[in-house]
């Protein structure tokens, strides 16, 4: 794609120019039935940076309404590490808490109680927000005080004409799902006590840059942040960027800390990563060009992979009906006679079609019960825990493919 292509940056309205096009792509969620194949929604997936404030973003989004509907079928309690991960988040957050008062956390986007329920505590009112259904409907199982909602202003003034203020705003991987982060910023300022923080990690730009982890692209991120943008974005709100703290999870994660400006002291490691983003090239528009060029190489490896191993008649399953999966089986061309099915333990996707390329989603029994000759790990970002798990699969002389960072079959374990 040309960077004479652009649109307006959602942060900061200067033009913002793309440097990649997927072409048409469905909802990476939108798992389907086989009735519902025609007529599929799709939109134009592209992605763009914009050199004014550092964001990186979609040309478009689709409406928030299609993707997070009743029936969203991501449950983020589907893995253990992940589970482990919200209890220790959760453990930072309460240390933030005065200790005699009683105190409020609002978490935004809370799924199905996945870091919420670490955080309800005596002395804590923990108050989740999520607006799908589905999800908030499996936290409420668990007791869990949850409001069915978008957050935004409103929603935040209802909170705090209940609760009063709160003490931390927290979210995991909903800030870069939302296409107004002013909207999002003024309600978490019209929320916060003085002095109170808000702190979100969401998939990290630099991670996705070194890893060439373009399946973290599709509808629902609408942003990939680094501190750079994080900062120019806070900065439009009189708020600041406080604190940083790299994780682990999801392929490479930015936990970010906001205050209002001058409330908090900010820690030297905001300095230091802003330092290393300018030195690494994150706000130039050539490190995207260049990242193009290797998202197109990894989509020409993948495809020569899979396609030479069909010649040879070797099944191939996918491990993970993923998000992220949707984007490679579609930009890769991967439709059912590469891959058989998509391995996956979550109810709400097995029996249904994965969405665009149409691959059946079977339960995980299945790729227990006849082991294929490759798996092609789309849960990547839970490599470990799964290998761990899948020791089996390779001594049954199952071989794992992986493509990140790069196109390959996993050497023996
Ligand atoms: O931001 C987002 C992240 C946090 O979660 C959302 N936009 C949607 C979602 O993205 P994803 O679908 O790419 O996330 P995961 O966590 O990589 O999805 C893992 C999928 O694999 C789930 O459907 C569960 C499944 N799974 C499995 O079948 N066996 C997972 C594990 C660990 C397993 O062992
Ligand atoms: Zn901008």
């Amino acid at each position: 794609m040309t960077s004479s292509q652009g649109f307006v940056c959602r942060v900061c309205s200067a033009r913002a120019s793309t440097f990649l096009s997927f072409g048409p792509m469905p909802l990476a969620n939108g798992f389907l039935s086989a009735a519902d194949f025609h007529g599929e929604f799709r939109f134009e997936l592209s992605v763009g940076f914009c050199p004014a404030c550092c964001m990186v973003q979609l040309g478009e989004q689709p409406r928030r309404d299609q993707m997070f509907g009743p029936n969203y079928p991501y449950y983020s309690s589907t893995s253990s590490s992940m589970s482990e991960h919200f209890a220790r988040f959760a453990a930072t957050i309460l240390d933030e808490l005065p200790t005699s008062e009683r105190s409020l956390i609002v978490e935004l986007g809370s799924n199905d109680g996945i870091m919420l329920r670490h955080l309800t505590r005596p002395g804590v009112t923990a108050v989740g927000i999520d607006p799908s259904t589905s999800v908030a409907q499996r936290a409420r199982d668990q007791g869990l005080n949850i409001v069915v909602s978008f957050f935004d202003a409103d929603v935040a003034a209802r909170i705090a004409e209940e609760y009063g203020s709160a003490d931390v705003i927290v979210g995991a991987n909903v800030m870069c799902h939302i296409a107004d982060p002013h909207e999002v910023l003024r309600g978490v300022r019209r929320l916060l006590k003085p002095g109170a923080v808000f702190v979100f990690e969401d998939p990290y730009l630099g991670d996705v840059v070194h890893r060439v982890s373009y399946d973290q692209i599709y509808d629902e991120h609408v942003f990939l942040f680094a501190a750079t943008s994080i900062a120019n974005l806070a900065r439009l709100h009189d708020m600041e960027l406080v604190d940083v703290a790299p994780q682990s999870v999801h392929g490479g994660s930015m936990r970010f800390t906001l205050a209002r400006l001058g409330e908090r002291q900010v820690s030297d490691r905001v300095g230091l990563l802003l330092q290393q983003e300018r030195v690494g090239g994150l706000c130039n528009f050539e490190t995207f060009e260049e990242l193009r060029r290797s998202i197109e190489k990894s989509r020409d490896d993948l495809r020569a992979l899979l396609g030479g191993l069909r010649a040879k008649g070797k099944r191939i399953v996918g491990y993970g009906a993923t998000s992220k999966s949707t984007t490679v089986t579609n930009y890769c061309g991967i439709t059912p006679d590469l891959v058989e099915y998509l391995s996956d333990t979550t109810p709400a996707k097995q029996g249904k079609f994965s969405p665009g390329a149409h691959i059946p989603v079977r339960p995980y029994r299945e790729f227990v019960t006849r082991y294929p000759d490759y798996a092609l790990l789309f849960a990547w970002n839970h490599a470990t825990e799964i290998l761990t798990k899948e020791t089996e699969f390779r001594k049954s002389g199952g071989r794992w493919i992986v493509y990140v960072p790069s196109v390959a079959l996993l050497a023996d374990l």
